[in-house]
């Protein structure tokens, strides 16, 4: 366990008054990033929420650099600045990508799998907030069974279970991939820690909070990232080399309906001839939760 004051932020690298919503998980995340990473850092942006946040000058909310790059691309561009900070003898910046989940699990997917089998030296933030948020909600192969969407209104609500990103990114045999909590800061700024501290290509899943498209209220958005823990609808783990290692491992169960209830996207889900939907949401998270328990004991064998 390191010092308490490892988890404090020593030197503020970002602006105060970010252009967030109230309650975003953007702002939060890069602060606490962004200050362990230090102003020697290059931050490669494909389009998304962050794109207005650290958008137009000079109302950037990051003091470091920042390369703006199209929505599909941003792990080409970062190998491209990798590559060019390399060659002038620049190997100790950092170069990271911050993305949305649509720039990672659909649109910006091809890229990011070749820089990761490539072993591009590039740390890969992927601030997962369940949909296309910047342009109006739209659904995203990350959103969750069950929630409502603009592309997936009323009785159409999402009927998919999302794309497992983790596991595809453990198939690229990474050194180093994470999921974090805003709500679990300490576990969090440690992943960022080990993260920077390790060569090659490494990604880091956050759990986004978005009030105004999780329909939830902005004072709200670490308890219920707490929550999300908690039920384990967003377990907490660590991947080196395809070894599974549990962060966190809640002591008491705590039901997938304490998470939902707080969200407007599922509250048709709690209507009597919905209850299915409820049931098949909890079978699923501890058949997931199941599965990680296993690949850890896996990894536990072959180490
Ligand atoms: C090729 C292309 N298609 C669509 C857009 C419009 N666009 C900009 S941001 C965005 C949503 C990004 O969603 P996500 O990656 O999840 O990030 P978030 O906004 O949720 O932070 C879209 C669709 C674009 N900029 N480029
Ligand atoms: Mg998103």
């Amino acid at each position: 366990m390191k010092p308490a004051n490892e988890f404090l932020i020593k030197e503020e690298q970002v602006f105060s008054g970010a252009l967030s919503c109230r309650g975003c998980g953007w702002s939060l995340l890069v602060r606490h990033l962004a200050s362990l990473l230090g102003p020697d850092t290059v931050y490669v942006l494909p389009a998304s929420c962050f794109s207005i946040i650290s958008g137009p000058y000079p109302l950037s909310e990051l003091k470091a650099n920042v390369v703006h790059t199209l929505f599909a691309a941003a792990p080409a561009t970062a190998t491209g600045v990798r590559a060019a900070l390399d060659r002038q003898g620049k190997t100790k910046t950092h170069v990271v990508v911050l993305a949305g989940d649509g720039g990672t699990f659909d649109i910006g997917l091809q890229a990011l799998s070749g820089a990761a089998a490539r072993s591009e030296n590039i740390l890969y933030i992927v601030n997962n907030n369940g949909a296309y948020m910047n342009t109006g909600i739209q659904s995203s192969t990350a959103t969750p069974y069950g929630a409502i969407t603009t592309t997936n209104p009323g009785e159409g609500y999402k009927k998919s279970w999302p794309k497992d990103l983790m596991g595809i990114i453990a198939a690229h045999n990474l050194p180093y991939a994470a999921t974090c909590s805003l709500a679990y800061m300490e576990d969090f700024r440690g992943k960022v820690m080990r993260a920077r501290d390790t060569e090659g290509f490494r990604l880091l899943m956050i759990d986004g909070p978005c009030p105004p498209g999780h329909k939830t209220e902005p004072g709200d958005s670490i308890s219920i990232a707490r929550l999300a823990v908690d039920a384990r609808l967003f377990p907490l783990y660590e991947i080196e080399r395809q070894h599974y290692k549990m962060t966190y491992k809640p002591e008491t169960f705590l039901p997938v309906t304490e998470c939902l209830k707080h969200q407007g996207r599922f509250k048709h889900l709690f209507r009597e001839e919905n209850k299915v939907m409820l049931e098949d949401i909890q079978e699923h998270t501890d058949d997931n939760w199941n599965k990680l328990l296993a690949l850890e004991k896996l990894a536990q064998v072959l180490a």
